[in-house]
This record gives structure tokens, sequence and C-alpha cells, in this order.
């Protein structure tokens, strides 16, 4: 069943991959877009949507009942820019060399296309290496800034239609890439429908994105939010991409993004999977991934931390404690609003991203700020929403330690930390 919000956006009542039935089995509450700092004078007309996570027992697919449409997350105002952390900017620097010295090697002029190719994070590698590419990014902005680096870039969505184009235009690709990207798109079957069609008979399809299990384990919720449509584990990316004649023959975890998963797929039959895929399939089952009774342990351990994170900051403020939030990331809306989290409790949000400073959080309205601001006059209390890099932060904000600030984090469990 499909229904329709008051807004048009579409809220499911069926799996979006296998068609199941689906109820949510918890809900974070009404939910601004993530990424949508606001200019004051956007509050009157701030966009909110039913955060509301569902399992599909019958395919495994954790997966959001209710997704803004497209076009209100991603355009020419996109505020994440990929290039923020020196520690992504070295992570997606090793993807790409993974992938020219591994499976591109030894191919003669081999074409590589990204999916959400941002700021062109990644494909600058295979540009500087002289190599084929392309990427695809529908936010002009963060687009714009690869064309302006010299990276091959169009500005729309990837389907099948844009497959065939591509195909024609350049032929079939030899690599299809995507980081931080496929757990965003809703049409799942459509892109695995384009990416079958795009991708040479003997190419490869990698992508990562955070993992389900990471997110269980730690009770990392703030990883859902309207981008995120599903969080994937082996099991449902599997199942996912079969009826597309895609093997998932390769997974490897990652750290980056507070644990995430990369899956490499190949046309069925073109390669031997490795070990590692049954070897995760088995430590899934093992953890419970397929079982609802995990999800309603997950809602308890949200609605726990909630409280831990809502009781410290209270108590913090009681004691007339100055507290700034560390990083104005997406996962943060989901915090700030599902905690109720007040611009009286959290004087600003330091953040190095230009286009969010001057502006206001999502739902929450507390003012982002220059991380100028944060250096100049510390807070007693820095409330860690970048926990995702915090060995990059601490090791950076040792000033802030030594005069005497602390760290509260959330995750995997509410602590104060020098
Ligand atoms: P960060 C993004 O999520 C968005 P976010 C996206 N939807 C996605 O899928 C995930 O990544 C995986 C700032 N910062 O990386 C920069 C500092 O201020 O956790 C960023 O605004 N100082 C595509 O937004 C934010 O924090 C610093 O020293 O949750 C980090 O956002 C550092 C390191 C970052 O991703």
């Amino acid at each position: 069943m499909l229904v329709t919000n008051k807004t048009g956006d579409a809220r499911i009542g069926h799996c979006r991959i296998c068609n199941a039935q689906i109820a949510p089995f918890m809900s974070f509450g009404r939910m601004p877009i993530a990424n949508g700092f606001l200019k004051p004078d956007e509050i009157e007309s701030e966009y909110f949507f039913e955060l509301a996570p569902a399992f599909c027992d019958a395919c495994g697919m954790f997966q959001l009942i209710e997704q803004p449409q497209p076009e209100k997350m991603f355009h020419q105002q996109y505020a994440f820019y990929s290039s923020t952390s020196r520690y992504m900017q070295r992570h997606f620097e090793a993807f790409a060399h993974a992938v020219i010295n591994g499976p591109l090697a030894g191919r003669a002029d081999p074409f590589v296309v990204e999916l959400g190719s941002n700021d062109g994070i990644m494909l600058q590698h295979f540009q500087r290496c002289g190599l084929r590419h392309l990427g695809v990014e529908p936010s002009a902005n963060v687009a714009d800034m690869a064309r302006n680096r010299g990276i091959s870039t169009v500005t729309t969505f990837f389907n099948s239609k844009l497959a065939a184009d591509i195909s024609a235009e350049h032929g079939s690709a030899d690599a299809i890439l995507a980081a931080n990207v496929m757990c965003h798109i809703p049409d799942l079957p459509g892109v695995a429908a384009g990416v079958q069609r795009l991708l040479k008979s003997d190419g490869i399809f990698v992508f990562e994105d955070p993992y389900l299990g990471d997110m269980i384990a730690k009770t990392s919720y703030d990883q859902i939010y309207d981008e995120h449509v599903f969080i994937f584990s082996a099991t449902s990316v599997r199942r996912a991409f079969a009826p597309f004649g895609l093997e998932l023959v390769d997974v490897a975890p990652q750290v980056t993004h507070g644990g995430s998963m990369r899956y490499t797929l190949a046309p069925k039959g073109s390669r031997k999977a490795s070990e590692s895929v049954d070897q995760q399939l088995t430590k899934e089952a093992v953890l419970g991934l397929d079982r609802a009774e995990t999800y309603l342990k997950f809602k308890t351990n949200c609605e726990s931390s909630r409280i831990g994170l809502t009781q410290t900051l209270e108590r913090l403020r009681g004691q007339g404690k100055r507290i700034v939030g560390y990083g104005a990331t997406s996962k943060s809306t989901t915090v700030i609003n599902y905690c109720k989290i007040t611009p009286e409790q959290i004087e600003f949000i330091s953040d190095t991203t230009p286009i969010k400073q001057g502006r206001l959080s999502p739902g929450a309205h507390i003012p982002v700020r220059p991380y100028g601001e944060f250096l100049e006059r510390y807070p007693d209390y820095a409330l860690l929403f970048a926990w995702n890099h915090a060995a990059e932060i601490r090791e950076k904000e040792t000033g802030f330690v030594a005069a005497g600030g602390r760290w509260i984090v959330y995750v995997p469990e509410i602590a104060i930390v020098s």
C-alpha cells in the first residue's frame, strides 16, 4: 500500500525491495530535513515528516516508511561537503587506489562511474591518474565544485535511462562506485537496474554505507534520518541485488561514519565470491539482524539513550555550565529533535562548513557558528555530534581539554570524557 502525507511524499506499507507488508517498529517523531539548515526567514515554511523505521521480515531490509521527495533533500544548497574531514579525504584516496590497483589493473582505457560523487573527493584520484571517469551528482552546488576541479560530472539523479545514455556516449563501465549514496535512494531496484545496464559483463560495482550491525550494536540511532532511507546489511544487500543479476562477491568492514560496510557486487557467475560473504552472513544471523525482536530491543536502547542524554544536559545546565555542540552533522538533527534539545541547553553548534554557518539547526533552531567561535571562547562542555570523527577531532582539540573542557558523547553510551 502506498499513501501520501499532506505534502505528497510517499509513505509506504510495503517493503521497498520485496513488496512484503511492513509496519514501523518505532517512531522518532516529527523530523525536519536533516541537512535543512535554515535562514531565520525560512522557519515558517520548515518541512517536517514522520521519521519511522521498519524492518522487513521477508528480505531483511531496514528502511524508512516515509521519506521526503529527493528534491527536498538534494539541491543547489546541499549542505554536506564530503571533503570537510581530512580522514575522509585519506579514506577516499585509499578507496580509489584499491580500485585502480585491484580490479582495474591491466585494463585498457577503463571507464569509472561514481554515483553521488559530491565534491569529487574520490573521483579526483581517477582524474589525476588520467582515467576516464564520470560523476553523477544531483546536488548542483557540490557538483559545480567537482567540475571546477576538472572532474567530469553530470548534475542529475541516476536511473536506468541515464545508465543507457551514459553507455551510449562513453561505453559500458568497468567499475561503478558509490559511497554513502546507495542508502539514500528509495528506488533501489530502479538504480540496480541501471547498474546492471551500465556495467560491463566483467565489471564491478563497489559501494559502502553505514552498516546496520554497527548501528544496532552501538545504539547509534542518529544514522536514521531522511536521507538514509535504508540501513544495509550483507543479508539485505545480497537479496536486493540478486534479481538484477548482481551477486555479492565481497564485504569489507570500514571504520568510517561510525562503522560502515563496503560491498562488492559483480554480474552473476563472473567472479568467485570471497569467504568474507558467508562469514558476514553467519555473523549477522548470530547478531539477530534477521529477527524482529532485535529491533524491539534497539527501540528500548534508543529510549534509554535519550533519557540519559537529556538528564545529563539538564544536570549540567542546572550547574550553570556552558555547552556547545561540535559538528552540525546530519545525524545531529535526529538526536536534537528526538531528545528535544533546545537552544537554552546548547548555546550554538560549531561547524567548519561555510554554508551551514550563520544558519539555524533544523527543527530546534540552534544557531550554527563558525569553528573560530569555539576556539575563541571554549565552553565547559562540547556535545560531540561528529562522534564518528572523534579520533581526528580529539587529536586537534587538545587545547580545549587542557583548558578544562570536557566532551559529552552518546555513542555507544552516554559519557563525559576528556
Ligand atoms: P559527518 C553525511 O552525514 C551526510 P553527516 C550523508 N547523508 C551521509 O550519508 C553520511 O555523511 C554518511 C563538521 N566538522 O561527516 C563538518 C567540523 O566542524 O559526520 C560536517 O558538517 N569539525 C551524505 O553530516 C560535520 O562536522 C571537524 O573537525 O552526519 C561532519 O559530518 C570535522 C571532522 C567535521 O556526516
